[in-house]
């Protein structure tokens, strides 16, 4: 797996290049991760790109699609390894937010580490999710947010659970690109974190929790 070469695909918005090494990568097994990692980094460049004026919405636009198509071809291998049933859980974008490629991502490692995952998609009104955990009896949200305004739409979700005297029934974790720990905090989460991995560890031990 060329670490480089696929960011560098990435950031350079070159098609072929970028879905020939990851069909590499997914061939060698056990570099699924970084892979990711690099298509995440080559984002960074696309991003430092678009802020310096070289890309317009519409290389965003293609730069997702891109993108999409690159973790498609590494989520078999990274499913590949699932076993034990973990049970079921929410995930969506927040409200006002269209970005879904790393609630994709973290999607693919939660069904990886044996999660059963109701994904509600992006720009999900609060009460969508509320009246999802309560009609489908699930305890574990998983809310994911890129735009800066993510994290208010992260606290009125927290507080529909609130409103709806829910809030005791349900475990919830932010992550994404605005959430620190100052921000996640703020958010009346029950945790936050950037990391994907880390997630799969904290919705496993609520879980069992939960079960027990
Ligand atoms: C691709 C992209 C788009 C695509 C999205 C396509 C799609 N299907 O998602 C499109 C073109 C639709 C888009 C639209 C817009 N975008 Co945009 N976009 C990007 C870009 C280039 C990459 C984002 C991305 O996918 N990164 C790769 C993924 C893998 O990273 P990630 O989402 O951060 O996820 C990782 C972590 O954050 C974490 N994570 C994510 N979710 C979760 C959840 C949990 C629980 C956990 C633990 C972790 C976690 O794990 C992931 C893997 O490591 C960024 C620039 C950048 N460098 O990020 C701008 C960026 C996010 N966009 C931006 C803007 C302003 C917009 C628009 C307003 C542009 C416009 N003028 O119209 C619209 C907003 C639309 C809306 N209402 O949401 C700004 C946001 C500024 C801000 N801070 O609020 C950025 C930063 C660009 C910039 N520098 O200005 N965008």
């Amino acid at each position: 797996m060329d670490f480089d070469k696929i960011k560098t695909a990435m950031e350079e918005l070159d098609e072929d290049t970028l879905l020939a090494e990851m069909k590499k990568a997914a061939a060698s097994n056990g570099d699924a991760e970084a892979a990711l990692e690099a298509c995440r980094e080559g984002m960074e460049g696309v991003g430092r790109l678009f802020d310096e004026g070289e890309y317009f919405v519409g290389d965003l636009i293609f730069a997702g699609e891109i993108m999409t198509e690159a973790v498609d071809i590494i989520k078999p291998v990274l499913t590949a390894g699932s076993g034990e049933n973990a049970g079921r859980l929410i995930i969506c974008t927040v409200r006002e937010d269209l970005h879904d490629i790393g609630k994709n991502i973290v999607k693919a490692l939660l069904e990886a580490g044996g999660f059963d995952v109701l994904d509600l998609g992006t720009d999900v009104a609060p009460e969508t999710v509320v009246e999802t955990a309560k009609r489908e009896g699930i305890r574990i949200i998983v809310l994911s947010g890129v735009l800066t305004m993510a994290l208010e739409s992260m606290a009125d979700t927290v507080k529909a659970f609130e409103s709806a005297g829910m809030r005791g029934d349900v475990r919830i974790i932010v992550g994404g690109a605005p959430v620190n720990d100052a921000s996640g905090r703020q958010t009346g989460a029950d945790a936050w974190t950037q990391s994907p991995q880390k997630t799969v560890g904290i919705c496993r031990e609520w879980s069992r929790e939960i079960r027990a």
